[in-house]
């Protein structure tokens, strides 16, 4: 099943529609539209029809309509998918279902640290019923006023935490899920110790919906911070930050949750197009650091010891400045110059994504390697090279000179794969939060190891004989 299959026909749909009731799809033109294109307005598609089921049995009679008219299905959380994941092919032959409908929050759990939810609630939803059990759920991300439970699930979705708390892998405790047969996979479970076997769920987790449609998860709950310390620190290189890293980790262990960094770039085109933003230094650097640390309990010690470490960073010349927040607004203030970037970078002309990874003591030569080889291929671009420092995950992008200049565009297949040798080269990922979806199969296909990727191939005919579940996505059809 691929991008060349047949559209469904008129008696199916009519089948479906009846199967979810008049409440259960959206049909017009308008209405699909949103469904049929990802929020870059780069991949487009079409569907017949949105499916919009609202219980698990609903989805278990959908699949098992599906399975049996081997209809493709396409499942979409929040659509904020950067690889094209949720965005059917063209050819009105895959059904887009949303769990929008699906959104209710089963059980917080304060004692047990754990929170129960429908696949199709929003994050931040979420993040606000564990707020209001004084919990923290520590998955936090640009697009969490839409992205859904679902949806980061099957992306794995990283964040800004991740340092501390780990991808969304770390944090499910149990799972429910729609096979492409229709059956259910019934590990809803608050267990926090399990060690049956494989651990199953795992495998629907960044699948990206090619092996089921993730209805329901459990996920890990954390104390909430009492004590928290945000400061932007100004560096002279990426070395730099590893070296304050360092000091940080030594200094206040645990503590520390978020360490990004971004190029003096990135800060400009902040300034340049983001309402309300101003570089907070008086001086211009190269680079700079977005730190936060936390703590579970209040220590009044805790800025103190923060600002003693970045002191003796700027003392010993491994720090160049540093500004920390004094209030709240100060601190939305420095997250919004980091958050930002990609909205301020979208401004500047389209440009190239590149999310990589390599163990972080290595992403300083990786940046200056990378450098050279981007200024022989695409001398007139300019490299936006930013992240999430502390997990060795950069957004290596690059953005064209100015709006005439279309050498980027031209050349971006031989960029591209130049940057991703140089990943290769140094053992990384060629996608390291955002997944494969249909823009990295052939990236996949490439540059995986040759028995992960028979591996994978072989589970997907296990699961999904038909290839009926989010078909052309992840892996190609049939390989
Ligand atoms: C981020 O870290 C996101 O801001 C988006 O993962 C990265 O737009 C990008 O390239
Ligand atoms: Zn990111």
């Amino acid at each position: 099943m691929n991008s060349t299959a047949k559209a469904i026909p008129s008696p199916c749909l009519q089948a479906i529609k009846d199967l979810l009731g008049p409440q259960g799809y959206l049909e017009s033109e308008a209405d699909r539209a949103p469904f049929e294109v990802d929020f870059r307005g780069i991949h487009r598609g079409q569907s017949p029809l949105i499916a919009l089921p609202q219980s698990t049995a609903e989805v278990v009679r959908l699949v098992r309509y599906c399975a049996d008219h081997k209809i493709g299905i396409v499942p979409q959380g929040g659509n904020t998918s950067y690889c094209g994941g949720a965005t059917p092919h063209p050819g009105n032959s895959e059904i887009v279902v949303s769990l929008r409908r699906m959104n209710r929050i089963r059980s917080v759990d304060a004692l047990n640290d754990s929170l129960t939810a429908d696949a199709g609630c929003v994050l931040e939803t979420l993040q606000e019923a564990a707020a209001a059990a004084n919990r923290l759920l520590p998955m936090s991300l640009g697009s969490e006023g839409s992205c859904t439970l679902g949806g980061i699930i099957s992306t794995n979705a990283g964040g800004t935490a991740v340092l501390r708390y780990g991808m969304m892998r770390d944090l499910v405790l149990g799972l429910e899920v729609v096979l492409p047969d229709g059956r259910v996979l019934d590990q809803l479970r608050a267990l926090r110790k399990d060690n049956t076997g494989y651990d199953v769920k795992q495998l629907f987790i960044g699948a990206e919906g090619t092996l089921g449609i993730v209805t329901a998860a459990c996920i890990k709950l954390f104390p909430r911070p009492a004590g928290m310390a945000t400061a932007m620190i100004a560096l002279v290189s990426p070395a730099a930050a590893l070296d304050l890293l360092a000091a940080l980790k030594s200094g206040l262990g645990a503590a520390v949750t978020t360490f990004e960094i971004l190029p003096r770039i990135a800060l400009e085109f902040v300034c340049r197009h983001i309402d309300g933003t101003r570089d907070p230094f008086g001086a211009q650097f190269p680079w700079y650091v977005l730190a936060e640390i936390s703590l579970p309990q209040a220590d009044s010690d805790l800025a103190a010891r923060f600002e003693s470490v970045l002191a003796d960073a700027i003392a010993t010349g491994r720090a160049a400045d540093a500004v920390t927040a004094t209030s709240e607004a100060q601190r939305e203030a420095l997250w919004r110059l980091r958050e930002a970037i990609p909205e301020a970078q979208r401004q500047e002309g389209a440009g190239l994504k590149h999310d990589i990874s390599v163990e972080p003591q290595r992403l300083p030569q990786f940046i200056d390697e990378g450098r050279a080889l981007l200024a022989r291929i695409v001398p007139q671009a300019r490299l936006v090279a930013y992240g999430h420092l502390g997990d060795g995950n950069l957004h290596f992008n690059l953005s064209p000179a100015n709006a005439a200049d279309h050498s980027l565009t031209a050349a971006a297949d031989q960029a591209r794969r130049a940057v991703h040798d140089l990943v290769a080269a140094y053992g990384g990922s060629i996608s390291a939060e955002h997944g494969i979806g249909q823009v990295k199969v052939a990236e996949l296909q490439r540059y995986e190891d040759p028995v992960a990727l028979a591996l994978m191939h072989s589970i997907k005919k296990t699961i999904d004989p038909l290839g009926i579940m989010n078909p052309g996505k992840v892996l190609e059809p049939g390989a």
